[in-house]
C-alpha cells in the first residue's frame, strides 16, 4: 500500500500522565489505568512502574504517586480529554487547588504529532517537560517520543537534581 494513504484502522498512540496524593494512591492509579482499558476507544499498551515524587508546585503536601502509560486510541484529543475528566470524577476525585493535593490526576502528555492551544486543551503538555515526575515515568516506556524537536530522554538529561528525588516504588 502506497505510505501516502492513510491506514483505516489505525490507533493513534498517545501518552498520558497520572498523579495521586490522596487516598491509597497507588490502587487510585490502577483503577485508572484498568478502567481506560475497558473503554473501547482505548487500548493501553504500555504502563510504568510506579514512582514516589516529592510534591511540586504546592510544597506543604503528601508527596505523589505518579506513573505513565502508553495508549491507543480513536478518540481526538478533545473527546480523550474530556474522557480522562469524566473518569477523574468517577473515581471520586473533587474540584482541587491547583497544584494540590487530589485522589487522581489524568493529563493528555502527548498525542502524536498533534497540537493544540485553547482553554481546556494544550498539547503536548505545556509543563512535561520540567517535571521529573512526569518525565522518569515517561523516558521508561517511551524515550524517543519528542517534544520541541528534542527526545523526552534528552530533556530528563537536564533534570538530573529533581530526577534524582524521584525514586521507584517495588
Ligand atoms: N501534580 C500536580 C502538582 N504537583 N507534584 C508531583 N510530584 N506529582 C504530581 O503529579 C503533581 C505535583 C498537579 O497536577
Ligand atoms: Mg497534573
Ligand atoms: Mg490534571
Amino acid at each position: 500500500m502506497s505510505g501516502s494513504r492513510s491506514r483505516w484502522n489505525a490507533m493513534p498512540e498517545a501518552a498520558l500522565a497520572f498523579g495521586s496524593n490522596l487516598g491509597d494512591s497507588r490502587m487510585m492509579i490502577e483503577r485508572a489505568v484498568t478502567a481506560l482499558d475497558t473503554m473501547q476507544a482505548i487500548t493501553v499498551m504500555r504502563i510504568s512502574s510506579f514512582y514516589r515524587t516529592p510534591p511540586w508546585g504546592v510544597e506543604d503536601q503528601p508527596d505523589f504517586v505518579n506513573a505513565c502509560a502508553l495508549i491507543d486510541t480513536c478518540y481526538s484529543p478533545e473527546d480523550l480529554l474530556v474522557a480522562c475528566k469524566d473518569l477523574e470524577k468517577a473515581l471520586g476525585r473533587e474540584e482541587a487547588v491547583r497544584w494540590g493535593p487530589r485522589l487522581i490526576d489524568i493529563d493528555v502528555l502527548w498525542m502524536g504529532g498533534e497540537t493544540r492551544d485553547s482553554e481546556t486543551l494544550t498539547l503536548p503538555h505545556p509543563r512535561m517537560t520540567e517535571r521529573a515526575f512526569v518525565l522518569v515515568p515517561l523516558v521508561e516506556i517511551a524515550p524517543d517520543i519528542e517534544i520541541g524537536g528534542m527526545s523526552v530522554q534528552g530533556h530528563l538529561e537536564g533534570l538530573s537534581d529533581e530526577a534524582s528525588q524521584v525514586e521507584k516504588l517495588r
